[in-house]
């Protein structure tokens, strides 16, 4: 069984592995160590990953990007709106999503966020596959810390579409915090003062920062704070928004009337943009970027550092709001952790050492580090993998909270109660009581919406509990319910039953108990060791079961397997144009190889009549391919690799002959 961690970017996806001898990033079908997140439609096949980013300039509205900010939203939210500016297929709702439009097989069609995502995890899986020739299926996905039920639901249904296990999601700067304790060796005792790291990830589309708490073997996320549109995009936009001007004044060109232009110049600038990182200045130089215009410009990181000025004046919050969460001063930070590519702005370092007054680590791979901290969880999560364990403790982003009716018999019953406190611990079950007669509903949702990303729904799931009836003496059952945001930052309503009030025996040494969990103030009546000392306590003793329906905002199960389905009849198609396009270089290679041949090796071994017949029909194969032939099955390409073979064979024959007894030949001069 494979161990695999995915840091699902905005931009790029990469991918870490657990073997025996560590955590190693792979690289794709290109060797590259990253792919982009990315993909395309196309009248045959989808395009995924590397083949999307080829295809996207002459496909851009087919070609959808920053899939994993579209999962779980609406079309209407404003966060939407400005993922548009960035995703050139045409937003559309999709059922309760914002989805995409694009053209596929010749027809319009749209897939909602959850499913485009489903497909580019389907490549990663394919990925993973090649490259560990084992077949994968338990992953640890990274997520923004920001991302909400709805969100992270989403991304669960598509990794289950896609047929992957996650294992955990887990939030983006944890991630690499838990890369960054686990091969730390020198991490405080349980008695010490924890060593205090901030972790901060600045990527193509967001910007996070955490406060981290680390002891030996354990780590402990105290506070996480989020600017949803920060990073490299809007760097790149910033420089394209200038080029604009300057072309429109330069050479009269608008290329905001032309996507191709817009794409060809963010490019660029994103090239530019790296440079400057390393340079004082950098060139841009694109050839017939439209109405046969070539453009060229010139840049100094000083221009730059003016141009994303308001962006950098907003670069200190995040920090500040997480210390002030955390209830720390910058001076209680032992080590700040930058991550992320964008953080290779020098602007931004600057600034962010400036804060601090400390100098800034750089330890981790900015591009690996959480592709190998999810591998790490994975790793721990894993049963068939050994590795040191590490404990990790996340916080809820955002308080959540449960409201029901009221029952006419309790005058004094509230009718909502905050369960999860932002920041509270994650993943933890908390133990909800209530005194009813009949079975009741209660409802989920985030306590704060204005704390939520954009205009994300507050609701989180509607719980219906079954099977509640008065007890005759009491008149109400008591009925407790076991809320869980669980290691995906996910919750549920996992179960519920019912109890009794009740005198037992209890041994008296068992008094302290685990107060912490509320489970173990409760016995199932289990018979007690008769010598143990024990007393009379009041208790409240498990009954039976109360059945729970869920509605929440995943798909359901019938949805699901529909879409893994249709997931898998699409993959099954674009491999089979794979196949067929293989097939297809494979009978054109054979022919400019069997010509060759001809000339060559079979030349003194076939007369004239022969070698004309071959050579008529490769020809005749040659114009066919050019032809008729451009589109055919892969049938039909191996039928005609066959033929050739055929009536080569004899030839072939002759020269293998030819060759064995040559070898013969030599191996008896060795023997003799
Ligand atoms: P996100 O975390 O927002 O979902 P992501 O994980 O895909 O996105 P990263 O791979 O961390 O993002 O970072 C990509 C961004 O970093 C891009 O905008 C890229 O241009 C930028 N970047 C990479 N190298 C450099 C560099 N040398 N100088 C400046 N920016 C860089
Ligand atoms: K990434
Ligand atoms: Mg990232």
């Amino acid at each position: 069984m494979s161990v695999v961690g995915v840091d699902f970017g905005t931009l790029n996806t990469v991918i870490a592995v657990a073997r025996n001898r560590g955590v190693d990033v792979i690289t794709n079908e290109v060797s590259n160590r990253a792919t982009p997140s990315l993909v395309g439609f196309g009248p045959k096949a989808r395009y995924l990953g590397e083949t999307a980013k080829t295809q996207e300039i002459s496909n851009l509205k087919n070609t959808v990007s920053c899939l994993k900010r579209l999962a779980g939203r609406s079309l209407k939210d404003p966060d939407v709106q400005i993922e548009q500016q960035y995703v050139s297929a045409a937003l559309v709702e999709c059922g309760a999503q914002v989805g995409a439009e694009i053209s596929y097989l010749g027809k319009k069609e749209k897939f909602s966020a959850t499913e485009l995502v489903a497909m580019f995890l389907s490549k990663v899986k394919q990925t993973a596959q090649a490259e560990l020739r084992l077949p994968v299926s338990d992953i640890v996905m990274s997520v923004p810390a920001w991302f909400t039920d709805v969100q992270r639901r989403s991304l669960m249904d598509a990794a289950e579409i896609a047929g992957l296990k996650m294992l955990r999601l887990m939030n983006d700067t944890t991630a690499a915090a838990l890369g960054w304790g686990i091969t730390k060796l020198d991490l405080p005792g349980p008695e010490e003062k924890p060593r205090r790291v901030a972790i901060i990830d600045i990527g193509h589309s967001d910007y996070t920062c955490s406060i981290i708490d680390f002891k030996k073997g354990e780590l402990a996320v105290k506070a996480t704070a989020c600017d949803r549109h920060f990073g490299g995009r809007d760097f790149n936009l910033a420089l394209v928004k200038h080029f604009e001007k300057e072309f429109k004044a330069r050479f009269k060109i608008d290329i905001t009337t032309n996507p191709k232009a817009m794409v060809r110049v963010e490019t660029s600038c994103e090239k530019l943009k790296k440079i400057l990182s390393a340079n004082q200045q950098a060139p841009l130089n694109i050839e017939s970027l439209m109405n046969d215009v070539d453009v060229n410009g010139m840049i100094t990181r000083q221009e730059f550092e003016a141009l994303i000025e308001p962006m950098l004046h907003r670069v200190t919050a995040p920090i500040e709001q997480a210390l002030a969460e955390a209830k720390l001063a910058k001076e209680d930070i032992d080590v700040i952790e930058l991550v992320g590519g964008c953080t290779r702005v020098p602007a931004l370092k600057d600034r962010i050492q400036e804060y601090f007054g400390k100098q800034l680590s750089f330890t981790m791979n900015q591009d690996e580090a959480i592709a190998r901290g999810c591998a790490f969880s994975c790793a721990i999560l894993s049963p068939v993998f050994k590795v040191r364990d590490f404990a990790v403790q996340d916080i809820c982003s955002y308080p959540i909270e449960f409201s029901w009716e009221k029952d006419q018999d309790i005058p004094d019953e509230d009718t909502s109660l905050t369960v999860f406190q932002k920041g509270n611990v994650l993943p933890s079950t908390k133990i909800l009581t209530f005194y009813r007669k009949q079975a009741f509903d209660l409802e989920a949702r985030y306590a704060k919406p204005e704390l939520l990303p954009g205009k994300v729904q507050p609701f989180i799931g509607r719980f219906s509990v079954k099977g509640v009836k008065a007890d005759p003496k009491t008149e109400f059952m008591i009925c407790k319910l076991k809320a869980r945001v669980n290691i995906h930052g996910v919750l549920n309503v996992e179960s519920g039953y019912y109890v009794e009030d009740q005198e037992v025996e209890e041994e008296v040494k068992d008094e302290e108990g685990d107060k912490k969990d509320p489970e173990a103030m409760e016995t199932d009546g289990e018979k007690k060791d008769p010598k143990t000392k024990t007393r009379k306590v009041k208790k409240q003793v498990r009954k039976g079961d109360l059945p729970i329906v869920a509605g929440v905002t995943s798909l359901d199960q019938p949805a699901l397997a529909a879409a893994a389905e249709k997931e898998n009849s699409m993959a099954m198609e674009d491999k089979l144009v794979a196949d067929t396009e293989e097939k297809k270089n494979e009978l054109e290679a054979y022919i400019y190889e069997m010509r060759n041949k001809l000339d060559e090796q079979y030349a003194e071994l076939a007369n004239d009549d022969e070698k004309d017949k071959i050579r008529a029909k490769l020809t005749e194969t040659e114009d066919w391919l050019y032809e008729d032939g451009e589109d055919a099955t892969k049938a039909i390409y191996v039928a005609k690799i066959d033929e050739i073979r055929a009536m080569a064979g004899p030839i072939a024959q002759r020269h293998f002959d030819k060759v064995e007894a040559e070898r013969q030949a030599v191996q008896a001069k060795l023997d003799a």
